[in-house]
């Protein structure tokens, strides 16, 4: 079993650094900081104290606030709620970002700030903003946006959140402008779906590097009535924490997202989608000690019962192992490691699609395993390449 959670660290560990470890990686120092808004009534302008001109009204005291001296409305001020520097951490209430140029929904281009948001008439149907911060550099974004498309344009739509996608970097690490924004993510977003912006056209470029966000992508929704963090992305085990619940988040945003997104949930029962003799025989293979030596060849197995893993052994040479199997029966995924002491995959493929595939020269351990426990009946494919060009001598 230790060598189960080992295997899960490493998998943490490769993947979190799959996910783009290039970005701002500054870590997540508290800012024990601004518990008092220091609610500055505003509204209390200087008048004139010294005025001799002053009438016979009687009225004196100075917590007059309107004073509706005649027929004319109110004039109706709207305070952006004191901003938290250094802008990091769950509750702090986010600088107020401008932007000279943003696209729209409808692509048309407009100015747009978080004052706008927080205080316009405009944005009045929205209760929170979600921000999805992506980079031109990160490939991973790509599918982020897509995923976060496919999965809910319409939920997105027909809720009360303002999507923001916000291009921090074009691919040299500079701030990204609107356009560049614009060419990152209309190919993976369709229109109609939130505001696309890019941070060199805005008044604080640097604002995120504050040790807020530490890879990329990565999101955070904003409630709206205090402009408060009140869910951050949290990747765990190469799963987008965030984007999983993104609409319960914004669905529900006086919950506690601070605890529910900080520590990755359970994995679902573990529930066998293997008919009757599909495990192979070679079972328990769940430790190194008791990985399965292969030769070239084909194998049947499957990821038939817990723990959802599955581990080979491959002798040198120079090789590939293919895992084919069915994704929509079973999440699969496989890697490769160098010895049982190893602290790190040496190789891992962990699509979402039909099969893996591993090439590699030189022993190691094929780790297979089912994504939050799935579980698929499979076929491993060891492909020698030595063996293979032995076949014609003689
Ligand atoms: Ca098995
Ligand atoms: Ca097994
Ligand atoms: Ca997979």
């Amino acid at each position: 079993m230790t060598r189960l959670s080992n295997t899960y660290l490493i998998t943490l560990t490769i993947l979190l650094s799959m996910f783009g470890g290039t970005a701002c990686s500054s870590d997540e120092t508290a800012s024990s900081n601004t518990e008092e808004p220091t609610t500055d009534e505003e509204t209390e302008r200087e008048r004139d104290e010294n005025s001799d001109d002053d009438d016979d009204s009687g009225e004196t005291s100075e917590e007059n606030d309107n004073n509706q001296e005649d027929d004319t409305p109110p004039v109706v001020t709207c305070n952006y709620p004191q901003e938290s520097i250094p802008f990091v951490n769950y509750g702090d209430v986010i600088p107020n970002l401008e932007f000279s140029e943003v696209y729209l929904a409808d692509r048309s281009r407009s100015t747009f700030s978080f004052k706008d948001f927080y205080c316009s008439p405009e944005y009045e149907q929205y209760d929170s903003m979600t921000l999805i911060l992506v980079a031109d550099w990160c490939a991973p974004c790509n599918d982020y946006m897509k995923a976060i498309d496919d999965f809910y344009h319409d939920a997105l739509l027909a809720s009360n959140t303002l999507p923001v996608f916000i291009d921090l970097q074009n691919v040299f690490y500079q701030p990204a402008s609107t356009l560049a924004a614009y060419r990152k993510v209309t190919p993976y977003v369709t229109p109609g779906l939130g505001i696309i912006a890019g941070m060199a056209d805005s008044n604080i470029q640097a604002m995120f590097d504050t040790g807020f966000y530490t890879f990329t992508p990565y999101s955070a929704v904003i409630r709206k009535s205090d402009m408060k963090v009140i869910a951050k992305e949290n990747s765990q085990n190469g799963r987008m924490l965030l984007v999983e619940s993104l609409m319960n988040v914004v669905n529900d945003l006086d919950a506690d997202w601070q605890s529910a997104l900080g520590a990755p949930p359970p994995p679902p029962p573990f529930m066998s989608n293997c008919a009757e003799g599909q495990e192979e025989t070679s079972e328990p293979n769940n430790l190194p000690e008791e990985a399965t030596t292969l030769t070239a060849g084909t194998y049947q197995g499957g990821i038939c019962g817990e723990p959802a893993v599955d581990m080979y052994y491959v002798e040198d040479g120079d090789w590939t192992v293919n895992l084919l199997f069915s994704n929509a029966q079973g999440d699969l995924d496989m890697a490769l490691f160098r010895t049982p002491e190893s602290t790190e995959f040496e190789v891992v493929s962990d699509s979402v699609d039909d099969n893996e595939s591993i090439s590699f020269t030189g022993a190691g351990y094929i780790y297979i395993g089912g994504y939050q426990n799935a579980s698929a009946p499979y076929t491993l494919e060891l492909i020698n390449a030595a063996s293979e060009n032995a076949g014609g001598e003689g």
